[in-house]
């Protein structure tokens, strides 16, 4: 991020003004000051998985109205993590249905006394669907699994003399239906011959492991009673000053005096203004702009990479691999990321191409009215979470959806049209598998985003197809469409450690031959209208022990490993490769005035 004196985040382009949420209130990301206090639930939780036969026990017990060690046996659980990635206990690892946590929590006093002061309860995210209890009272209920929400508890902690300890219990279900996002189904297996009474199993059709819980962080915070819901700030640039536009949003009383200070990077005052909406005038900018990119042409190059859940010390490891590879941007695939990941890519210029959860979308039940209004509303959470970030360039409302079908083409003209109508300003995609000529839904997107498996789904082991059959690819999307295109997913399973020459699948050498292949046939397009290359994927991660397409069938080894960094983040050959890729191309198409070097012994962006 290029960091200066006055640097008001302008972005890539003019970005959302007049967003029209059908959502109620904001999603504003908690942050202390001299009027609102936070405290972090994160820690240790009381946990149980509730495995009776119908998973309902908890609820025709109450397990929310005692402490659920009344109701129970329980385990510890952190927060934030995956429940399913902590126990020893397999069924826990695979287990479908509600799951309870609870913990409690002793306020200070003043905020239960002080009757100026809004207490609220925040939940970064909780997977899948959720219901929360503050004290044994219904207070929240939220469904999806990536995105925060919240509730103003003031009125159940404001009660009485000495009501500061609060007991907050979460149910949890990881169950995924024909409407949820992602969808799956459930298979009762009937053959009692094969199976127990009652068997069933989650079927899904997503390429990872299906984590659930509380995977990012819980918290309360305060704020005063008169307080600001929501700012939407958009920004252009005129000459050599930067305009912030901003609405804000207050709620809780009509006689408030808003004043409006911008800062930069080092806390100094830029810009002044008054009043819930207006311009501001930064003269000087300095503006916000991706790592290493030049803006003819600006190119996308980096990875997938992954965050479901929330961990800073692997947060930064990741930031700190991005550049030193020099990548310059990732798509959020497939869901949104944490916050404090957003945060991060606003930090260090590392451009988002934000996904929603819309993936797995493989089945023609899936596209349904009840689907396609949930699917709208998490667009809604998604674009109300991260419409300020300078980071985010394009919304993804979709993975490979089947996208060949009728009633795929009118869900996804539907969803787009509704996210344009959120943020007119940025485009939006989804990721398509389909043939050029059967796609539904290519008609509505702006950037056409492609992911082929040349030489690992097909032909395998046939490296020298790959020039041929991509470029054939590229030409006929082209030709149809017209629009710029982004190779958003290639690559190749990698076991680290395996090698072998002439390059056989799953060796290291057969990955960077197939990347090499895949690179010559971008070269060939990247200054037309090839404006992306990104790899799949950043680290090798976990998947379930099948794979759903073509066959259900045992194709993971200990999950998907088509990583260029190991799951631990160590490097197999093929990054170094791409290292090598991404800061010639750095340097080739070199930011004004500077050099692109080497991340790796010092941290100023350019020298
Ligand atoms: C894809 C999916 C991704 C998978 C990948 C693979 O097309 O978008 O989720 O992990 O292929 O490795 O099969």
């Amino acid at each position: 991020m290029a960091r200066g004196s006055a640097v008001a985040w302008a972005a890539l382009g003019p970005l959302l003004w007049g967003c029209a949420l059908g959502l109620q209130g904001g999603m504003l990301y908690p942050q202390e000051s001299p009027s609102r206090e936070c405290k972090e639930l994160d820690g240790l939780w009381s946990f149980r998985a509730d495995f009776s036969d119908n998973r309902r026990r908890g609820f025709e017990e109450q397990w929310y109205r005692r402490p659920l060690w009344e109701s129970g046996p329980t385990v510890d659980m952190p927060v934030p993590s995956s429940f399913n990635d902590i126990s020893q206990d397999w069924r826990l690892r695979h287990f479908v249905g509600w799951v309870w946590y609870e913990r409690e929590v002793i306020l200070p006093e003043r905020w239960t006394q002080d009757l100026r002061t809004r207490v609220v309860l925040r939940i970064g995210s909780a997977h899948s669907y959720a219901i929360v209890w503050v004290n044994g009272v219904d207070t929240l209920e939220h469904e999806g699994g990536y995105l925060p929400f919240e509730a103003d508890i003031s009125n159940l902690v404001q009660v009485g003399p000495l009501p500061s300890r609060l007991r907050i219990t979460i149910a949890i279900n990881n169950t995924l239906t024909p409407t949820t996002l992602p969808p799956g189904t459930i298979q009762y297996l009937t053959d009692t011959s094969k199976y127990p009474k009652g068997y069933f199993v989650q079927n899904t059709y997503f390429d990872f492991f299906n984590y659930a819980g509380l995977q990012r962080s819980v918290l309360l915070y305060t704020t005063p009673t008169t307080y600001i819901d929501d700012i939407t700030v958009t920004t252009s640039v005129e000459q050599d000053s930067g305009l912030v536009n901003y609405q804000i949003s207050v709620k809780g009383s009509n006689l408030f005096k808003l004043e409006v200070r911008l800062l930069d990077a080092e806390n100094k005052v830029v810009a002044n203004g008054t009043g819930t909406q207006g311009q501001l005038k930064v003269p000087g900018v300095s503006l916000w702009w991706p790592y290493l990119m030049h803006e003819r042409p600006a190119y996308l190059y980096s990875l997938e990479i992954r965050g479901k859940g929330f961990d800073w010390p692997l947060l930064v490891k990741d930031f700190n691999l991005l550049r030193w590879l020099g990548a310059n941007a990732f798509r959020t695939s497939h869901y949104p990321y944490a916050e404090e990941v957003m945060q991060m890519c606003d930090r260090y210029g590392i451009v988002v191409i934000d996904e929603c959860p819309g993936v797995g979308l493989a089945l023609p039940q899936f596209f349904n009215n009840v689907s396609l209004h949930h699917h709208m509303q998490v667009m809604e959470e998604v674009v109300r979470r991260d419409k300020n970030h300078p980071a985010v360039v394009m919304w993804s409302v979709a993975n490979e959806p089947a996208s060949h079908l009728e009633s795929a083409g009118y869900y996804l003209k539907m969803v787009i049209a509704h996210t344009k109508s959120l943020d007119p300003s940025r485009p939006v995609t989804f990721v398509s598998n389909s043939n050029y000529a059967a796609d539904k839904g290519a008609p509505y997107v702006d950037v056409i985003c492609l992911n082929s498996y040349y030489s690992w789904y097909h032909d395998y082991g046939h490296l020298e197809l790959i020039q041929l059959q991509l470029a054939t690819q590229f030409e006929n999307w082209y030709k149809k469409y017209q629009k710029p295109i982004i190779q958003s997913e290639y690559g190749a399973e990698t076991i680290a450690g395996f090698h072998q020459d002439p390059p056989l699948m799953f060796t290291e050498e057969y990955q960077k031959s197939l990347l090499e292949q895949y690179h010559l046939g971008l070269d060939q397009k990247r200054r037309k209208y090839v404006v992306g290359e990104l790899i799949w994927n950043f680290a090798d991660f976990m998947t379930e022990q099948w794979k759903d397409r073509p066959l259900k069938a045992p194709t993971r080894v200990l999950g998907n490993k088509k990583g260029i960094f190991t799951r631990q983040r160590q490097p197999k050959s093929a990054a170094f490769l791409l290292r090598e890729r991404y800061w010639k191309i750095a340097n080739e198409t070199r930011y004004p005035h500077s050099v692109a070097k080497s991340q790796c012994l010092e941290n100023s962006l350019f020298t």
